[in-house]
């Protein structure tokens, strides 16, 4: 059976990553993978009820590549990306990004300028220095976007907005290779 083009992608992530590679050649990178018109992305897009899903391809120790999947109105918190690298490649539909300096008392933040939306092939990029964000589906969505951080990230910080507090929270997948977990499953888990 012939590699697929995202067998081509984790490959090329595989090396990049690992010879520390400026952002913008990863980013190039995911952005020909978006704009490729490849489709073999869809068996992990599984989408869930209630909130937007994350769904694992990949984890080694310098990267993870994760489908997250937004229906309409299935927003992220604001969030931080805990001192890693966060690209974003959009799949299918259009995402916003609106960008947030959050204090740590939790005080309602400005946006800091006007959130960007990004349609498919597009890429998005930040880091904690660039500010924490929120990332939402455009119109009635649904969204597909491809994640890639490195190193992975095994919890991050959110504002809670109805209290207005810093949470920290850990991170779980829906699905891990196109199979869905068990809800608490222990291979949502870390440890
Ligand atoms: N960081 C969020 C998605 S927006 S980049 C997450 O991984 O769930
Ligand atoms: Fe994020």
């Amino acid at each position: 059976m012939n590699p697929d083009p995202l067998d081509f992608l984790l490959a090329d992530l595989d090396r990049l990553l690992a010879e520390d590679a400026k952002g913008a050649r990863v980013t190039r990178l995911l952005a020909e993978y978006a704009q490729s018109g490849s489709d073999d992305w869809r068996r992990f897009a599984l989408f869930e009820a209630n909130y937007y899903s994350r769904n694992l391809i990949r984890r080694t120790e310098l990267y993870e590549l994760i489908v997250l999947c937004w229906s309409k109105g299935q927003r992220s918190p604001i969030h931080d990306h805990a001192s890693q690298r966060c690209w974003m490649g959009v799949l299918e539909g259009t995402v916003r990004e609106t960008i947030y300096r959050v204090r740590e008392d939790g005080s309602a933040p400005p946006a800091v300028g006007p959130a960007r939306e990004f349609r498919a092939g597009g890429v998005a990029y930040i880091v904690d220095d660039m500010g924490w964000h929120r990332i939402e589906p455009v119109g009635d969505g649904p969204a597909v976007t491809l994640h890639l951080y490195s190193r992975p990230i095994r919890e991050c910080r959110v504002l809670d907005e109805a209290s207005g507090t810093v949470l920290t929270k850990r991170m779980s997948y829906h699905s891990v290779g196109g199979k869905v977990l068990v809800p608490g499953s222990s291979a949502t888990n870390w440890a």
